[in-house]
């Protein structure tokens, strides 16, 4: 227990500690009548799943700790206010783009939500070879919306300052990602591991010193540049879908940054998901097409988050930036869509950069990513993570001269043919 009184839930205690929870009781039944499971497979949290009569809940708790490394590590369970806050905010931004949130307890750490079934984790879908029609739509829309709408483009200046204000106090999930995104996989790190076969190109890498240096620009616009509300952890394993849905989860790392961010770091995931392909293959070449859909979704991800953005401009500019009272309304739409232009040439050039980091933090640094880890022969995985690796170089060494996502898409079938190790 700790001194506020929380104390982590279990299987065996869940039913006695919420059964009377109204709200658990109308959307699961009866307590008497609850099943619970413990499924969370993530880095940090509890996660249950309850249910009953009438239907099932998710439970969500933080642990004072992170749950991959142990108690060695505190955390602090005020991530759950970020979480809920951030959940709450994407909703309203973007409806139906996460689950329904049915109770918040600040104290234990405990969100309550709506159980999504039949949905999956998109990374273990994509793992299996599995595609969901209309992803990149969803999750190009889900990025403009959320990342407009949560921006001085949209928000008034004092619910736009209220909310940098409060999410600036999720200082330590920002730590972790300043430390294990940016930092640590550019010098031998106590926490980093990678597949052994790496060790040539870990080397190259960490004698690169234009790569260090491009880290820790990268670094300094995601501490120092608070254009937006991230979701701040949007891998694929922070997507659920069916074959045709995919909702967004987990925004525990919910910050005030730059908009590239999220962008960069949701396609960095599908490029790691193409370049494990060939390590599931079952017969060479059964893979092919799943690794072209992959690049297709990437491809859609960009177009349909640009088009999104360029309509939001367009349609809902009324925020404290590039007025319509001195654009549009002086007869200057042609300015306003320069500066639309010119700040999308900016989130594009961030977009890669990011991009390019989180390829690498996912093959060097601590929290690796399934994609690679259920390739189990290791020379295979090297192989794949090598290409990975050789492409998020490239990402943050050339962001500035890549012109459009079909050169992204380019890159990656041509390192699918090149030996990195
Ligand atoms: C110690 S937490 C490691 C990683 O898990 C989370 O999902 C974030 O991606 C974080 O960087
Ligand atoms: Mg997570």
């Amino acid at each position: 227990m700790t001194a506020l009184g929380y104390v982590a839930l279990s299987p065996e205690t869940l039913a006695d500690r919420l059964g009377g929870l109204a709200v658990l009781v109308e959307k699961v039944g009866p307590p008497q009548d609850w099943q619970v499971r413990e499924v969370g497979d993530g880095n940090l949290n509890l996660v249950f799943i309850v249910t009953g009569s009438a239907g099932q809940a998710i439970v969500k708790q933080a642990l004072p700790y992170v749950r991959l490394v142990g108690e060695s590590w505190p955390l602090p369970l005020k991530r759950s206010f970020f979480e809920y806050n951030a959940l709450i905010r994407q909703e309203a931004r973007d409806p139906g783009s996460v689950p329904e949130v049915w109770h918040f307890d600040e104290a234990q750490a405990i969100i309550v939500m709506e159980f999504l079934s039949p949905h999956v984790i998109l990374r273990h879908a994509l793992v299996e070879g599995r595609r969901v029609a209309g992803l990149g739509e969803r999750l190009g829309q889900f990025c403009a919306r959320t990342l407009f709408r949560g921006s001085d483009l949209s928000m008034t200046a004092a619910a736009r300052k209220a909310d940098l204000a409060l999410f600036a106090g999720n200082v330590e999930l920002c730590d972790i990602t300043e430390n294990l995104v940016f930092s640590d996989p550019y010098f031998e790190a106590e926490m980093n591991r990678h597949t052994p076969g790496l060790d040539g190109i870990v080397a190259r890498l960490r004698a690169d010193l234009s790569l260090k240096v491009a880290a820790q620009h990268l670094k300094m616009a995601f501490t120092s540049r608070a254009e937006t509300m991230l979701h701040g952890d949007l891998h694929t394993g922070s997507v659920m879908v069916t074959d045709t849905e995919a909702k967004v989860i987990d925004p525990e790392f919910a910050t005030y940054g730059p908009i590239g961010f999220d962008v960069g770091m949701l396609i960095a995931n599908f490029l790691m998901a193409h370049f494990s392909q060939p390590g599931h293959e079952k017969v060479p070449g059964d893979r092919a097409a799943q690794q072209d859909w992959l690049l297709s979704v990437v491809t859609t991800i960009w177009e349909t988050f640009a088009a999104e953005f360029a309509y939001l401009w367009r349609s809902e500019r009324r925020g404290i930036l590039y007025e319509a009272s001195l654009y549009e309304d002086q007869g200057h739409g042609l300015a306003a869509e320069q500066a639309l232009n010119d700040l999308l040439g900016q989130i594009w050039r961030d977009t890669l950069g990011f991009c390019g980091v989180e390829m690498h933090r996912r093959i060097l640094g601590l929290a690796h990513n399934a994609d690679f880890e259920r390739i189990a022969d290791e020379g295979r995985r090297a192989m794949c993570e090598a290409r990975a690796l050789a492409m998020g170089r490239q990402l943050m060494l050339g962001a500035g001269a890549l012109p459009g996502i079909a050169t992204v898409t380019e890159m990656a079938r041509r390192m699918d043919k090149e030996d990195h190790l």
